[in-house]
Formats: structure tokens, sequence, C-alpha cells
């Protein structure tokens, strides 16, 4: 598959708290992904897009406030900040979300009620984006949310598969949910000629 002019890749959440060793919701093997992600970055995409989950420090998902995750990404912090070792300087734009306190936001397109686009979706229209190809982490929840989201809204979507890390769902079982919403799961060697 040739990228082109009309691909835009979307790298999602590569920040330190999902980073083991020490990050504060790190991903098990989220580390070992950063390789494939930064060859994604040189290709020829029209757009490349980074998201940045980006908390206040009371926000509705962290345990605190009875949510499902530890404090993580909180605003500011060095554990919301993209990794250093993560290739930025092609990226067109970073996307923020999860910055409102009483809702969270694993697509990189709306938060989780479907409800506030971010305007992703307007921005890849606008630069004629057909086709999106997204990585990173968490595989099963934010990257997998973005995906999903994508093929709905009518892009031809793909998921590079070797450039994304699960935070717990088998990435086999992801693979047959994003498939059931016409997500096409694909490696980085099927993307470089
Ligand atoms: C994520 C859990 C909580 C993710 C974000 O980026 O996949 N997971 N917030
Ligand atoms: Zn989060």
């Amino acid at each position: 598959m040739r990228i082109g002019p009309q691909d835009a890749l979307i790298i999602v959440d590569v920040q330190n708290d999902f980073l083991p060793p020490s990050g504060a919701l790190a991903v098990p093997g989220g580390d070992t992904i950063l390789p494939a992600v930064n060859t994604l970055t040189n290709l020829p995409f029209g757009v490349r897009v980074a998201t940045q989950d980006w908390h206040p420090a009371d926000h509705c998902s962290f345990t605190a406030q009875n949510g499902p995750w530890p404090d993580h990404c909180v605003q500011g912090t060095e554990g919301a900040e993209l990794s250093a070792l993560l290739r930025t300087n092609g990226l067109a734009a970073i996307m923020r979300k999860g910055m409102m306190q009483p809702v969270d936001s694993y697509s990189a397109f709306t938060d989780n009620n479907g409800q506030n686009p971010t305007g992703l979706e307007g921005y890849l229209h606008t630069r004629s984006i057909k086709r999106v190809w997204v990585c990173g982490l968490a595989y099963d929840v934010c990257v997998a949310d973005t995906a999903q989201d994508a093929a709905r809204l009518g892009f031809t979507t793909y998921v590079v598969e070797d450039a994304c890390a699960s935070v717990k769902t088998p990435p086999a079982q992801v693979a047959e949910r994003l498939q059931a919403h016409g997500v096409t799961i694909v490696r980085v060697q099927d993307m470089t000629p």
C-alpha cells in the first residue's frame, strides 16, 4: 500500500505516563513500539498528527473520582509530555483530548458520550484526507476508539498493529472488534516499499 497526500497518520497518546518503566499508567510493551512509530513518521503522509491525553488534576477518569484509571497525563506534568523518543518534527498538529473534567475522551474525534467533536474530522477533510492510519497507545482503548470513529466518519481506516500496544485486551481480540467496524489491520512492513 503506497502512502501519499490523501493519507493521514494519527499517533495516539505516545506520552510518558503510558510508557514503561516509569509511566503512571504504563502500557505493557509500550516502549517497544517506538521504532515502528518513528518508521511510520518517515512515510510520505499528507498529514501527521499526534494526540495528547490532557486531563485536569481532578479528572473523572481517576480512581479518586471513582474512575477506572490511576492519575495520568495531568495537564502540564512531565507524564503528560509526548515521549522524547517520538519523532515529532513532521507533526502538523497535536490534538489534546480529555480536557473536560466530567467526561473522558478516548477517541481523537469526540468524547466518550459522542458529543463535543475535537475538530479533527474537519481538519482532515479540509486537508483532503481520504485514508487514516492509526498507531500508538493504548491499542485497546484510545487507538481502538479513534480507529472506530474514523471508520464511522467515512475515512478508509487502518490500524498498524505492530505500532500499537494494549493495556489489557489481547491484540487479536481488539483486531476482531475493529474489523467488525470496517477497520483493516496492517503491519509496518505492508506500508514500506
Ligand atoms: C488511555 C486510559 C486512559 C489511552 C487514556 O491513551 O489509551 N487509556 N486514558
Ligand atoms: Zn486518560
